[in-house]
């Protein structure tokens, strides 16, 4: 795991289990419960503590965390931060639970979109039909819970001015959202409803390439990064969580605020 190198001389596990304890609960709790690991902890603090900090200094961000910060952290409704274009990390890293050889190689032309569960209309949507919804764009960090962040620029459609084309109900408490390799992931309403959050088509104003779940991916920039599904090829609006690949494994179902 690449986050092992990342502060040269400091055990990884007692820096979270530090970080953890200035932490003031319920929040230490659910960090410890979860997806407690320094990837977790840049997400919390917001910094990029990989990028060459001292134990120390992680430890400082996380006690100079203060009430504003949390609410911004696990309130649904705040934004993500947004980055300049020259802050895009390139290239931008690819992540799986395998290798990008292995990676699915979804045929646009073909693709559909499958719609189910508590929505008026079950209409699967061609390609062609999602690129014409209206395009909203995102320049966000993306954290993995692996011990890596990078910025990204992502482009394509409001999930919620989709969710609303096809009548969906937005009083169901989940949307659960299956890959095309067989991945899946469930999400609360009110992250799939928040305004950052979005259906991608598109990389840095490219159409997503393989690498980064082509030819969709939900990006929620106030999600952890195994909360944003890649390839997804259907999704379901539902108030039985279903779970999803890694929550099923013990990470955190919330993942993020
Ligand atoms: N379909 C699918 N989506 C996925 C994953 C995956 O293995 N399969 N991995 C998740 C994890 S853990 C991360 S960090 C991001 C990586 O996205 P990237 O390759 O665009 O960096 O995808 C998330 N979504
Ligand atoms: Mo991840």
């Amino acid at each position: 795991m690449r986050w092992k190198k990342a502060i040269p001389g400091v055990d990884q596990a007692l820096l979270v289990k530090d970080a953890a304890k200035l932490m003031p609960d319920p929040m230490r709790r659910q960090f410890l419960r979860g997806a407690a690991s320094v990837g977790a902890l840049a997400f919390l603090t917001g910094c990029d503590i990989i990028d060459g900090d001292t134990a120390e200094s992680v430890l400082r961000k996380v006690s100079d965390f203060n009430d504003g910060a949390q609410a911004a952290i696990f309130s649904r409704t705040k934004l993500a931060p947004t980055y300049k274009e020259s802050d895009i990390t390139r290239p931008f890293p690819f992540n799986a639970y395998y290798s990008l050889a292995e990676a699915p190689m979804v045929d646009g032309a073909s693709y559909k979109l499958e719609v189910a569960g508590l929505v008026d209309n079950k209409t699967p949507w061609t390609l062609d039909a999602l690129h014409a919804l209206p395009e909203v764009s995102q320049i966000t960090r993306h954290v993995c819970v692996e011990g890596w962040s990078a910025i990204g620029s992502w482009q394509g459609a409001r999930l919620s001015d989709f969710l609303r084309r096809i009548g969906a109900d937005t009083r169901a408490r989940y949307i659960w959202f299956k890959c095309a390799e067989g991945y899946t992931n469930t999400i609360d309403m009110a992250s799939a409803l928040h305004p950052q959050t979005q259906m991608s088509f598109k990389f840095d104003n490219k159409p997503l390439p393989r690498a980064y779940g082509f030819p969709m991916k939900i990006r929620i920039p106030t999600k952890l990064g195994y909360k944003n599904p890649k390839y997804v090829v259907a999704m379901e609006v539902t108030n039985t969580d279903k779970g999803g690949y890694w929550e099923d494994q013990g990470y955190n179902w919330f993942g993020g605020s």
